[in-house]
């Protein structure tokens, strides 16, 4: 692939208030010198944590006439990444848009965005869930949470886990070909308030993990602005445990600079304060290897 500037296939809703989905996405990507080309899967009011009677337009058609668009145009992208969709047709079409975009040296990113807390979010059903174990299989990257591992898995969420349960859950997700699995929200034995980011590398077979700080709040967004970092940095060399490092720190200083303020948490983070953070580079890196 030889774009001058990077370019990536996004496919993701569009939620007008509440900053989730495309709303960070395309800023991250962008300042992290990535053009983003974003499909998008649905457009919505608000998004639908934590706020109701939002309006939700399926653009599932307007999806396929896209993509005919994008193959008349012949582009190549060097990175596919989907992440909220909104009925198993859309997920389908997300497995043909990879089949018919696939490339060299391309990264097929796919954020399984289906709840957190150990529950679904409102849009999804079985039969959402079902599909999404079939698209995790074409990726490179998933970055599931830990809710979501366990969906994508059929086993109970839990609210602590062992070193080797979570070594356990995570090779399970990547068996069938999938290289870098990154599990976020993953709860620690014995430290109730925290949790960790835990990394597997098929290709050497290492695990990694970062501890992350407790802030007594959930904002609504924040795995869309961690995965859309993980996409920013692979795609600019980084290595895995940088990538880690990257996202964990945006996320947590994209939290901190929020809390501070007495603000709505559905709003998301104030990404706008702290944007300029992802020009910069890892300064303080706390990844570990985990045994
Ligand atoms: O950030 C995940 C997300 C994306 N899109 C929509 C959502 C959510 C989470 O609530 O509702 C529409």
């Amino acid at each position: 692939m030889n774009n001058p500037v990077c370019r990536a296939a996004a496919i993701h809703d569009m939620s007008g208030f509440g900053r989730v989905s495309l709303s960070v996405i395309i800023p991250i990507l962008s300042t992290m010198g990535v053009q983003t080309c974003p499909l998008p899967t649905a457009v919505l009011s608000t998004h639908t944590g934590g706020y109701t009677d939002y309006s939700f337009i399926d653009l599932t058609e307007n999806m396929t006439r896209m993509i005919e668009h994008w193959k008349a145009l012949d582009l190549k992208f060097d990175a596919i990444y989907s992440g909220f969709l909104g009925s198993p047709r859309q997920v389908d079409i997300v497995m043909d848009f990879i089949n018919d975009f696939k490339d060299e040296d391309q990264l097929v990113v796919v954020d399984p965005v289906m709840g957190d807390d150990g529950k679904p979010y409102s849009t999804m059903n079985r039969e959402m869930m079902d599909e999404m174990k079939k698209l995790v299989l074409m990726a490179d990257v998933i970055t599931p949470n830990f809710t979501e591992a366990a969906f994508l898995l059929d086993r109970e969420y839990r609210t602590e886990m062992e070193n080797g349960e979570i070594k356990e859950w995570i090779l399970r997700l990547a068996d069938n070909g999938i290289k870098k699995v990154i599990l976020t929200s993953v709860p620690i034995k014995g430290k109730k308030r925290q949790s960790s980011v835990v990394a597997y590398d098929s290709d050497d077979g290492r695990f990694w993990k970062i501890d992350c700080d407790y802030i007594p709040a959930y904002f609504p967004g924040t795995g869309d602005i961690f995965s859309s970092v993980i996409v920013g940095s692979l795609l600019q060399g980084d290595s895995l445990p940088i990538a880690l490092d990257r996202a964990v720190q945006f996320v947590s200083i994209g939290i901190r600079a929020t809390f501070g303020y007495n603000y709505p948490t559905r709003e998301g983070v104030m990404l706008e304060r702290v944007l300029s953070n992802l020009r910069g580079p890892v300064l303080a890196s706390s990844y570990e290897m985990m045994e």
